[in-house]
């Protein structure tokens, strides 16, 4: 039976998942090196994850930044869930987005306008009209990018449905009095415990070559399970679970579903877990949240 992640010196260690790349220690050394530049921090969350893709390091990093939290993606989560679990912190004002489905950009303006109050007010005193400078951050794969490409109305950013696509900082502009600062996602170097890194990979924040699919598969339907979206799996997979069923029966009730069978009446367990990982990264299995 399936239980845990496979142990490989890429990507796991202690039984979990854990990814800091090289290039990722270097990008949060230039995402700290342009701050003096910056006058607000827009932090890009997965609504999935309203709490496991928050990077704890970015207290530290961002402390006397004016900050916004935005979460995204949020056609894709449990949105009762979600705003259950989004913490507002005093100062920060909270906003839910999705860039590919009614990207409300005009409440993002108005949020980062109201965090900036005392600059703006200082540069008309002096009349000086600069852009707002703002440095979007986030984990891989969160959609950074594409905020940046719907916010600003261009395709500048280069956005692809894999993690670490951006590899350097990069300054776009709009036309709204804002300019916004593309970054490298980033991670940090210890997941706090198992189940933040199987989050993080079944989410696609997590490069899926470093992976076992099967594994990540079995784990990510004992969380979908544990969090009562059980119901919605068996409407997209034709098929009934029990309470007895292990999280790898589940996976294999759902190949047989789909007849993704091998010799002798075998189910293909890689195939049910590419279809599994991908229909619930797209949305396609229902709205659901992690956490
Ligand atoms: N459904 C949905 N998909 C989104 C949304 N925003 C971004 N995406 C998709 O998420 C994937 C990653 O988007 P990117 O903009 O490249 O993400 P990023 O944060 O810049 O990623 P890195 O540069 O790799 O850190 C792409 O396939 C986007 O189309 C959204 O609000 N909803
Ligand atoms: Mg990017």
């Amino acid at each position: 039976m399936k239980s845990a992640m496979k142990i490989n010196e890429k990507g796991f260690e202690n039984n979990s998942i854990n990814w800091y790349p090289g290039h990722m220690a270097k990008a949060k050394r230039a995402v700290k090196e342009s701050l003096p530049l910056i006058d607000a921090v827009i932090e890009l969350a997965d609504s999935r994850l309203p709490v496991s893709s928050g990077n704890p390091d970015f207290e530290s990093l961002f402390e006397n930044k004016p900050k916004i939290l935005v979460f995204n993606k949020f056609s894709l989560c449990d949105p009762a869930r979600t705003r259950l679990l989004a913490k507002a912190e005093a100062g920060k004002p909270v906003l839910f987005i999705d860039c590919k489905q009614d990207p409300d950009m005009k409440a993002v303006t108005s949020a980062l306008k109201e965090v900036c109050a005392e600059k703006l007010e200082r540069n008309a005193q002096k009349g000086i009209n600069k852009p707002l400078r703002c440095l979007v951050a986030g984990i891989t794969n969160v959609g950074k990018s594409t905020f940046i490409n719907t916010f600003t109305g261009t395709k500048k950013a280069r956005a692809e449905d894999r993690p670490g696509v951006t590899r350097a900082n990069a300054w776009i502009s709009s036309p709204y009095g804002v300019e916004l600062l593309d970054t490298p996602g980033l991670l940090w170097p210890k997941f706090q415990d198992k189940s933040v890194g199987v989050k993080l990979a079944a989410v696609g924040s997590v490069r899926d070559d470093i992976l076992d699919t099967v594994e990540l598969a079995c784990d990510l339907l004992g969380i979908l399970k544990e969090r009562g979206y059980t119901k919605l799996l068996e409407a997209r997979y034709k098929t009934e679970f029990s309470e007895e069923d292990t999280n790898y029966d589940m996976l294999l009730k759902i190949g047989r579903a789909r007849g993704f069978l091998v010799s002798r009446g075998e189910i293909n367990e890689e195939r049910a877990s590419a279809v599994l990982l991908d229909e619930f990264r797209g949305g396609v299995i229902g709205r659901m949240t992690l956490d």
